[in-house]
């Protein structure tokens, strides 16, 4: 978090955090497309020519207010792939709150695992309470056809009190809760 005083300005920061491939950007760029344009910057994205995130990616949101300050929110995307470890913690680094975008798809269980694993280790290697971060749970492509069953995932990741969508990002179902919800935990942090 961030205030600038003289501006009444709050800078949040929430991170969409998960595994390779589950539509963390896929996320950003429905709520880039849905959000009226004068209430967010543009989306930044750093990708390689294979479309995958290679160090984040950015997008600025300024909604409502808070005892007349204007919070700002700042949502990055982590690269997924394995050996962008050094990219996740820098991005994750003075986060208010995070997005975890776990893939439905039926081989992936271990890697949305480890990824949650990655995500607690480097949350307590930047001096965070894993336990204690605001934290939201997506289940995305929940289209596929042969999909992991919703009590599975949510027996293998479900974290205490951590609220869980269902979504399918590329229809933008479940995109705008998932946002709302993680907003809603981080304002009433702080
Ligand atoms: N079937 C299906 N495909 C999806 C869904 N969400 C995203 N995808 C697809 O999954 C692929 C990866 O999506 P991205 O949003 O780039 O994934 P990412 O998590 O940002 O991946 P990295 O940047 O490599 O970590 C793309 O081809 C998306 O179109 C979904 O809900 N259902
Ligand atoms: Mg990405």
């Amino acid at each position: 978090m961030f205030i600038n005083w003289k501006l009444r300005e709050i800078n949040l920061k929430i991170v969409y955090y998960g595994p390779a491939l589950s539509g963390k950007t896929t996320n950003l760029e429905y709520i880039h497309a849905q959000i009226d344009p004068r209430r967010r910057g543009e989306l930044v994205s750093l990708k390689t020519h294979g479309d995958r995130t290679i160090y984040f990616d950015f997008m600025q949101l300024e909604l409502g207010e808070i005892k007349r300050f204007k919070p700002k929110f700042n949502l990055y995307t982590v690269p997924g792939q394995v050996i962008y470890v050094a990219s996740r913690k820098l991005v994750l680094q003075g986060a208010d709150g995070v997005v975890y975008v776990a893939d439905s798809g039926p081989d992936r269980l271990e890697e949305n695992v480890e990824a949650l694993r990655d995500l607690e280790r480097n949350l307590r290697e930047l001096g965070y309470d894993p336990e204690r971060i605001p934290l939201v749970l997506q289940y995305n492509k929940r289209d596929l056809p042969n999909a992991v069953p919703l009590d599975l995932l949510s027996r293998s990741l479900a974290r205490n009190g951590a609220p869980q969508f269902e979504a399918v990002a590329t229809r933008g179902l479940g995109v705008l809760d998932t946002l709302k919800a993680a907003i809603h935990l981080v304002v009433s942090r702080i």
